[in-house]
């Protein structure tokens, strides 16, 4: 074969091979290139004929060299070009946004079941003319114990076992000493002190299914003229229809605590067996659910009411006590956990 046919068919070889490359073939492109452009390449290999050729022949077929190779640099550099488009269009195409798509949709939260059960509660009460107040977690012992009628070395100390601070500054046991707080502050000649007041407290107790050593009660205070045990009892009658169903009843059971005199543990009527006896009632048809009773006087005198005009109830409930068992959940530690699948049971 001559060298002019030898040309040609590597011109045509190589452009035959340069039409099948695309995006994948950046490699391969680059290989074809030194392998027939190269120093050592199929194009340098033909020129070494031309020594062969007659001196007559070489200067045309010289001249055909250095075309084809023109050419095929050429041929080259555009498929290098259509190489890169295509690695170029294959990248955008991978990282590219189809604003069609539906959007993914935002986790989102609930307010927790406690907040939900304080806040039901609130609203029934503000619905009474309640205010909520506020109280403070770090408390003094003052106000917590010795506020609440118990005295230093009052043997009722040992039911709210204590984190203490300092001798005198404590994690507060009960929502109570919210109550002398707001009645150093009312002026009682303007009316009756109605007041709720939710929140944390803290005592030493071992954790299990029903107790934990932080927990939330709501505190509930009236104190004005002719305030009787009736109104106490018409109050939590309403709160346990309104949590519990309309066909609730409630129990009074003589109780003591040193802030109240009378003092009455309440319970509700089983809302599960409505009273028969079941498990969730232990068998006795009715459940307990608060502490409560009649402020004493000596509470009263001591935020400066006079006691033989003014008197009044008080009470407080367990807030997770409440939850758990309109919920039915049988462990108090499922509201600490901070588990979605936990709060999402109850959108
Ligand atoms: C008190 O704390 C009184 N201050 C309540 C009170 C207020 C009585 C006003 C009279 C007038 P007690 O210690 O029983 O009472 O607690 C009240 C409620 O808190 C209990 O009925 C229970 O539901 C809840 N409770 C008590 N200890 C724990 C605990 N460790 N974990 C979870 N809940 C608890």
């Amino acid at each position: 074969m001559d060298l002019k046919t030898q040309l040609k068919e590597l011109q045509e070889a190589t452009q035959a091979q340069l039409k099948q490359m695309n995006g994948n073939h950046a490699k391969e492109l680059q290989d074809l290139r030194v392998q027939v452009l190269g120093k050592k390449g199929s194009l340098t290999e033909l020129l070494k004929g031309l020594k062969d050729l007659s001196n007559e022949e070489r200067p045309a077929v010289g001249k055909l060299v250095n075309e084809m190779r023109d050419i095929l640099t050429a041929s080259f550099e555009e498929q290098a070009k259509i190489v890169e488009a295509a690695v170029i269009n294959a990248k955008l195409e991978a990282e590219s946004l189809d604003v069609t798509l539906p959007g993914r949709p935002i986790a989102a939260g609930n307010r927790h079941v406690l907040t939900q059960t304080s806040e039901e509660i609130e609203d029934i009460f503000l619905g009474m003319g309640y205010q909520v107040v506020d109280g403070f977690e770090v408390e003094q012992d003052f106000y917590n114990f010795e506020r609440m009628n118990l005295p230093k070395d009052h043997p009722a100390r040992d039911m709210q076992d204590t984190f203490y601070i300092t001798e005198e500054i404590l994690l507060r046991t009960h929502t109570s000493p919210v109550q002398a707080r707001t009645m150093d502050q009312h002026d009682f000649s303007k009316g009756p002190l109605k007041m709720i007041s939710p929140g944390r407290v803290f005592r030493r107790d071992t954790d299990d299914a029903t107790h934990s050593h932080q927990f939330h009660q709501i505190e509930g205070l009236v104190v004005g003229e002719n305030i009787s045990m009736a109104d106490l009892k018409g109050t939590l009658e309403l709160i346990s229809q309104k949590m519990f169903g309309a066909e609730r009843k409630i129990r009074l059971r003589p109780s003591y605590f040193p802030f109240t005199e009378p003092s009455v543990e309440v319970d509700v009527s089983c809302f599960k067996c409505g009273g028969d006896g079941c498990n969730v009632c232990k068998k006795t048809g009715w459940i307990e659910i608060l502490g409560a009773g009649m402020v004493h006087p000596q509470v009263l005198e001591m935020s400066g009411v006079d006691s033989e005009k003014y008197s009044g109830f008080a009470f407080g409930l367990g807030q997770e006590r409440i939850a758990m068992l309109r919920y039915g959940i049988n462990d108090i530690r499922g509201f600490y956990l901070g588990d979605a699948r936990f709060s999402e049971q109850f959108n």
